[in-house]
């Protein structure tokens, strides 16, 4: 057989060499050449019949319009207006591990701002031997760093922890984005000021209304903080904090301040309203968890999903998804279909860079069968996602931030899919 996709698994090979012996359409894969004509193929069409568009045609390009439905996406409910909230990025329909800016989600507690590059000032100052102001110009002076983090909202799946609600990956862990920053080390910037000995954190905020002040200790400041001013090559998008945020790699996208304007060194953290009323964890006993910074390991199958039904009938099917850890790299990803009952080693397309998205695969085959689809994570310090059961076990159901618990989706032998809870 001619067609035949090359690269293909042994096994995927004969299932292909089997379906076109017989003749017929195939059930995944490819399909055998068919007795009468395809018009697509023997036809001339449209695109053969004239020229396509010219180079200028568009000079910053977008999707073609057939992706028109790739796009990030509110819950109007969860929010009383779009300024102070929050969108999901389409990760039921990406592949891969890059967020293209376009489609990463956004949170803003007083909007996106407009701001010049011309406007921007980056002041240093507290327990410091030289307060020193850094414009947008004096930034790109410094030794540069390009690093590929993910940024996951403290709240992401935070509405799931009573009950399955949402019906997508997009809408339970699209709070989520992975991009290669382009900027300078937070770490050479405070070095150029001095740090006084007494200085033990830094207060971040931004030049927003909301300023989205929070208290960060100086180790991690010094460690691998970044300022980024591009992302996937590019500026920075207004949305993500042009034209320079704060990039605060494995931990809550909300020290990863926008917009940045000020570093205060402080012998002490300032407590501010995001890192007290906000950002806290409910326990179980209804006590507060004081700070989690570090977001823990966890992952989602993105497809087949409820946004991601399987279409294609019986055969081959590709299960993927995404898995990262605030705490290293990922090691391994296991994927069940039966609930969590029995799991099947994923492989991942390429090996877990630390604290950034590792994207894997289960190349199986589907005959129809219901599935209990779970993916479970595993980081390089040995550390499992847990299982909602014993997440609940520690932080009860009246908590919002940080829940990294295995995810299930079922999906029916129509192929389509949802959202659902397994005790
Ligand atoms: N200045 C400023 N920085 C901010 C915020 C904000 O509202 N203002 N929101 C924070 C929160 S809660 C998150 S999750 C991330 C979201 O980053 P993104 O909009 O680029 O996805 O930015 C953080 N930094
Ligand atoms: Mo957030």
């Amino acid at each position: 057989m001619s067609n035949k996709p090359k690269g293909l698994t042994p096994s995927r090979r004969a299932f292909l060499k089997g379906a076109a012996a017989v003749g017929g359409s195939m059930a995944g894969g490819g399909a055998a050449l068919a007795a009468s004509p395809d018009p697509l193929i023997v036809e001339k069409q449209p695109w053969a019949q004239g020229t396509g568009d010219g180079v200028d045609a568009s000079p910053y390009g977008l999707p073609i319009q057939y992706e028109g439905d790739v796009v990030r996406r509110n819950v109007e409910w969860l929010t009383a207006d779009t300024i102070s909230s929050i969108n999901f990025t389409p990760i039921h329909a990406l592949d891969g591990t890059i967020t293209p800016q376009g489609c990463a989600f956004e949170r803003h507690h007083s909007g996106a701002i407009d701001m010049r590059k011309e406007d921007f000032r980056l002041m240093i100052n507290g327990l410091v031997d030289t307060p020193l102001v850094f414009s947008y110009a004096d930034l790109e002076r410094f030794p540069r760093e390009n690093r590929t983090f993910f940024l996951e909202c403290a709240a992401n799946t935070g509405m799931e922890w009573a009950g399955a609600q949402l019906n997508g990956a997009q809408f339970t862990h699209g709070m989520i984005h992975n991009m290669e920053y382009s900027g300078v080390s937070l770490r050479s910037l405070l070095e150029e000021a001095g740090i006084k000995p007494e200085g033990k954190w830094v207060y971040v905020e931004g030049a927003d209304a909301s300023s989205n002040g929070r208290s960060i200790p100086l180790e991690k400041a010094l460690d691998d903080c970044m300022i980024a001013f591009k992302a996937n090559g590019e500026a920075l998008r207004k949305e993500h904090g042009y034209p320079a945020r704060l990039v605060v790699p494995g931990w809550e996208g909300n020290m990863w301040v926008k917009w940045i304007r000020r570093i205060e060194v402080t012998d002490q953290p300032i407590e501010s309203r995001e890192e007290t009323s906000k950002y806290t964890d409910t326990l179980e006993d209804g006590t507060s968890r004081k700070w989690t910074w570090v977001m823990d390991a966890k992952s989602v199958v993105t497809s087949p999903s409820p946004q991601s039904p399987i279409k294609h009938g019986h055969g081959p099917l590709v299960i993927t998804g995404l898995a990262w850890s605030g705490r290293g790299a990922i090691t391994r990803v296991d994927v069940s279909k039966d609930g969590g009952k029995t799991w099947e080693t994923a492989r991942l397309a390429n090996p877990g860079q630390p604290m950034a998205l590792t994207r894997f695969y289960l190349d199986t085959t589907w005959t129809g069968e219901e599935m209990l689809l779970q993916s479970r994570a595993m980081d390089e310090t040995g550390y499992v996602q847990p299982t909602k059961a014993m997440l609940r076990e520690t932080r009860g159901e009246n908590s919002i931030y940080h829940n990294n618990c295995i995810q299930t989706w079922w999906i029916k032998s129509n192929g389509e899919g949802e959202n659902v809870e397994v005790s």
